[in-house]
């Protein structure tokens, strides 16, 4: 399917005041600063990730949903002059003016990843004179809080990008496009954010499997609500040698030496999945391996060495990335745990969430997701572990962190009957008692529900 051309109420439904004049006052502002109207818009949504964490990157399926929170840009085409001009809205990003040749992406600028989905179209479109483009951005993703603002805004870009140059994209070809592009910045991340932001629907949570990639709607409980709640700590995960990247190859280094112990090619695993499909073995019995064959704690350098029987340059040519080129020791055994139990609860998830009493589980498995993020994969923080204590206190069936973690936003199932004492409770219990806290309480915590993909508008 390729990128459908939406209207406000097919993608917000009823329309605020507040979403009418948001879209106002883009046009507005995009005219004030470039002295002509918007040739159009492109809108990408944020997603909150109801479980699978950290395993997109290790070929495992996730079930993800887009949100109402998005990212938009108006955007004009320069026919004659080969300048990129890109302005936001928030003041603090800061105006970028280059000419379609000098495009580089050297740090982690909001700009910068903007620059990321126009080299992903280009070089995918082998375009060799991109056109110039004006581009007014406002987003309303909250920034590194686990709500995918940062896809969202490479994917606005790949589309404003195709548009301005006449490409059309199916969308699955142009989520995994972004997927690759993303990875300009310095992430080494997976695909959830990309191909929920193009496959996202109104009303339906996705289950995301990759390679290919596809998407099936799960159906979840009808008497369920899902509540976002930020801990209000951010995190960095393109920074050099980020925990992110750290556990991305502390998973290949498990996959590697599984796939060493059992004859195969190990070279080329770079994955876990990769080694289960090898070996044929259920969720259960990789758990059983993990057991029997990681050792429980820190792998040194020198013991990867000599457990894959190669030496240190080897080693950073076959499991480290330019990224993790100087990290010293690896949690091989909890990361690996994480991975398959994590990978077999989304597939319980997806059985059991339409059964009857279907809440009771997902909430349930939501919940063992959290432990196992905080304990085995050790990306969750103070403020999230408390967080969703207190979100199960007030009434959770299940409360998670959702995206990378070590800060940004739980995601709890709570009974929509029971929705407005939670957010009472959570108001109170998590966000009352420090000022800085209930300054931000009206953003950060709400319900939401899945929203519409990325398209582009007709206003
Ligand atoms: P967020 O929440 O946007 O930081 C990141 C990765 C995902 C996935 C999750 C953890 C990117 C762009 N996103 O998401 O692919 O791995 O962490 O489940 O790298």
């Amino acid at each position: 399917m390729p990128i459908p051309q939406l209207s406000l109420q097919e993608i917000y439904g009823d329309i605020s005041e507040q979403q009418a004049k948001r879209y106002a006052t883009l046009k507005e502002s995009f005219t004030q600063k470039y002295g002509r109207a918007p040739d159009f818009f492109s809108r990408a949504p944020g997603r909150v990730n109801i479980i699978g964490e950290h395993i997109d990157y290790h070929g495992y399926g996730v079930l993800p949903m887009s949100i109402n929170q998005d990212i938009v840009c108006a955007v004009a085409v320069n026919h004659d002059k080969p300048v990129l001009r890109l302005a936001n809205t928030q003041s603090q990003y800061k105006d970028f003016i280059c000419t379609v040749d000098e495009v580089a992406i050297k740090g982690i600028d909001w700009h910068e990843y903007f620059l990321c989905g126009w080299k992903g179209v280009v070089e995918n479109a082998s375009l060799s004179s991109p056109c110039g483009m004006d581009v007014m951005l406002d987003g309303c993703v909250p920034k590194s809080s686990g709500l995918s603002s940062s896809s969202a805004l490479v994917c606005c870009a790949a589309m404003c990008t195709a548009r301005a140059n006449q490409k059309e994209y199916e969308q699955v070809v142009i989520a995994d496009l972004c997927a690759k592009c993303e990875k300009y910045i310095g992430t080494m991340g997976g695909g959830m954010d990309q191909s929920i932001c193009f496959l996202g629907e109104v009303g339906k949570a996705k289950q995301i499997e990759f390679n290919p990639l596809r998407a099936t709607t799960c159906h979840l409980p009808e008497s369920i609500s899902f509540v976002i709640s930020n801990s209000l700590t951010e995190i960095n995960k393109a920074a050099p040698c980020s925990q992110f990247n750290v556990r991305v190859v502390e998973g290949r280094a498990a996959a590697q030496i599984l796939a060493k112990n059992h004859g195969l090619e190990w070279r080329s695993f770079k994955k876990l999945k990769q080694v289960q499909d090898a070996l044929g073995k259920s969720f259960d019995e990789m758990m059983e391996l993990v057991k029997a064959e990681l050792e429980p704690g820190l792998y040194t350098r020198q013991q990867l060495q000599e457990k894959l029987e190669v030496t240190d340059e080897e080693l950073l040519s076959v499991m480290l990335s330019p990224q993790t080129q100087t990290v010293q020791q690896f949690n091989v055994h909890n990361r690996a745990m994480h991975v398959f139990s994590e990978a077999a609860r989304v597939h319980k998830t997806s059985a059991t969430a339409d059964a009857s009493d279907g809440e009771k589980e997902l909430g349930r498995l939501m919940t063992e997701s959290h432990v196992s993020c905080s304990q085995l994969y050790e990306c969750s923080s103070p403020e999230l572990d408390e967080l969703t204590a207190i979100c199960r206190d007030a009434g959770a069936l299940g409360s998670r962190l959702t995206g990378a973690g070590w800060g940004g936003c739980a995601v709890s199932v709570v009974p929509t009957e029971q929705l407005a004492s939670f957010l009472d409770k959570v108001r109170e219990n998590f966000y009352s008692k420090d000022p800085e806290r209930m300054a931000r309480v009206e953003t950060a915590l709400f319900a939401t529900k899945p929203g519409s993909g990325a398209a582009y508008l007709c206003l």
